[in-house]
């Protein structure tokens, strides 16, 4: 099928650090095919007849991760389906891996990313973004409590993949604090130095 030719890009960054945001606008510009791991999560979830639909409910409230087993097969799906019917290869992975087990069983098994975009902000920033959004998202997570433990699942669970992945010189940081239109201008400056 050719999942072994395929281009990754892993996104990564706090919760409402703007990942989905930006994705849209790289989708637009490059061609890539956008699979947000939180938004298949969701889909899974909400999916009639689904054995894993209360399980993910209830870890997306409390802003754990659902077992690696469910998501990689959730995005592994959906790669292969864009591969088949659009022949398109290059992916963002958004909001994944967010746990150290995740990272190396997807690029193990599914194949290796080319490096991680992460995109950096400060807390109150997100916060403010995400009990923002609630107002009108309906997401199960946008409250005061579910974005606390969020926030501490991504420090304690998410930042060590980060730190792997720097480690071997494979992210590329972008400073998520400014409004969009500044911060896709540096997703824009950095992809060019990339060559992409
Ligand atoms: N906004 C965006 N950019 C802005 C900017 N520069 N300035 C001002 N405002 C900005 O943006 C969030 C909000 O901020 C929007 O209203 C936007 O307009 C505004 P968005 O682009 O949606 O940010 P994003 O980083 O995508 O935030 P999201 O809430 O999606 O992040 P999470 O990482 O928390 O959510 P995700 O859907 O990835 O995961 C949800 C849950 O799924 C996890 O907590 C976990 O329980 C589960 N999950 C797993 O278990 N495993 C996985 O592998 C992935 C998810
Ligand atoms: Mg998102």
């Amino acid at each position: 099928t050719g999942k072994d030719q395929a281009l990754v890009l892993f996104v990564l960054g706090g919760p409402g650090a703007g990942k989905g945001t930006q994705c849209s606008n790289i989708v637009r510009d490059y061609g890539f095919k956008h699979l947000s791991a939180g938004d298949l999560l969701r889909e899974e979830q909400d999916r009639p007849g689904s054995e894993f639909g209360d399980m993910i409910k209830s870890y997306i409230k409390e802003g754990q991760i659902v077992p690696m087993e469910v998501t990689i097969q959730l995005l592994e799906n959906a790669m292969l389906a864009t591969i088949e019917e659009k022949e398109q290869r290059k992916f963002l992975i958004d909001g994944f891996p967010r746990k150290m087990d995740q990272a190396l069983a997807f690029e193990e098994k599914v194949v290796p990313s080319k490096f991680t975009l992460f995109f950096d902000c400060p807390e109150d920033a997100m916060r403010q973004r995400l009990l923002k959004r609630g107002e009108t998202s309906g997401r199960s997570d946008d409250n005061e409590e579910s974005i606390k433990k969020r926030f501490k699942t991504f420090v304690e669970t998410s930042m060590p993949v980060v730190e792997m992945f720097e480690k071997d010189g494979r992210v590329v940081k972008i400073d998520a604090t400014n409004g969009p239109e500044e911060v896709y201008a540096d997703v824009v400056k950095q992809f060019g130095e990339k060559g992409l």
